[in-house]
């Protein structure tokens, strides 16, 4: 399936510039996914071509005219469409909802600017999503983030071994274990001896005790309790032999 992707605008030249390059201008040329922008100074109708005006009640900023969006979302909005809004008033963008979102063949993304769009924008929306607690000065970016995330589900956007990777998050809930390259020594720093060793099942087995040691230290939210594996409980005591060892030779200074 072709995912399309909609972007209402006034500066088009931001979402050309990131399907340009890498991975999503890769999805592009092989026509995975598709994408255009909508510029929304095309549907307003005075001469300036202005998207936005004063704020009723007066202060300061400049608030997004509702209706070349509407004209606009006219024109592009099909039956299967998701309008999304990228807002700090949305739902939080997680891994989950990414998912849910890659589902559907068509996204539109009404990329706001200024203070803000007129809230009667909403009566518009499917979704409104914020990717964090702080403000962007326009949805462009934050239309980008959510991008990005979403069409790596995109079939064929990945090779085979990155599209694993991801399964192995979405199921597990686990952080990615480190990964080094060459050279093997740099600055005086070492890696893990394991991962020179040629080994793959040694490795593989290296690979998952990060994956769990990492997650138990930065993340311990996303490891749910019923989810663990008889492996992953011998994981855990092995983590735990190896901090109760650190620990004690900490303490074994002071004693
Ligand atoms: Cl999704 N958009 C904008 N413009 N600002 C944000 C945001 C989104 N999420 C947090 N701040």
């Amino acid at each position: 399936m072709n995912t399309r992707l909609h972007y209402l605008t006034t500066f088009p030249g931001i979402l050309d510039a990131y399907f340009n390059y890498s991975l999503p201008g890769k999805a592009v040329s092989k026509g995975l996914i598709s994408y255009q922008t909508v510029n929304l100074r095309d549907y307003t109708q005075d001469a300036h071509r202005t998207t936005d005006d004063t704020p009723f009640g007066g202060g300061p900023g400049m608030v997004m005219k509702l209706d070349p969006i509407v004209q606009a979302l006219q024109d592009c909005r099909q039956p299967n469409s998701l309008v999304i809004l990228p807002t700090p008033k949305g739902t939080l963008l997680t891994q989950e909802v990414v998912h849910h979102i890659s589902s559907y063949e068509h996204l539109i993304f009404i990329c706001g600017h200024y203070e803000g769009v007129d809230d009667r924008v909403f009566q518009y929306v499917d979704m409104p999503l914020s990717i964090g607690d702080y403000v962007l000065g326009g949805g462009e970016i934050s239309s980008i983030v959510i991008t990005d995330a979403v069409i790596r589900f995109v079939k064929g956007v990945l090779g085979n071994q990155e599209s694993t990777q991801i399964e192995s998050f979405e199921d597990k809930q686990r952080l990615e274990h480190p990964n080094f390259t060459r050279p093997a020594t740099y600055n005086e720093m070492g890696i893990p001896d394991v991962l020179l060793s040629g080994h793959h099942q040694k490795i593989e087995e290296w690979r998952k005790l990060e994956s769990l040691r990492w997650t138990l230290l930065l993340k311990p939210e996303l490891i749910q309790p019923d989810s663990l594996s008889k492996n992953d409980l011998q994981r855990l005591r092995t983590i735990k032999a190896s901090l109760n060892r650190t620990i004690d030779s900490l303490l074994n200074n002071y004693e």
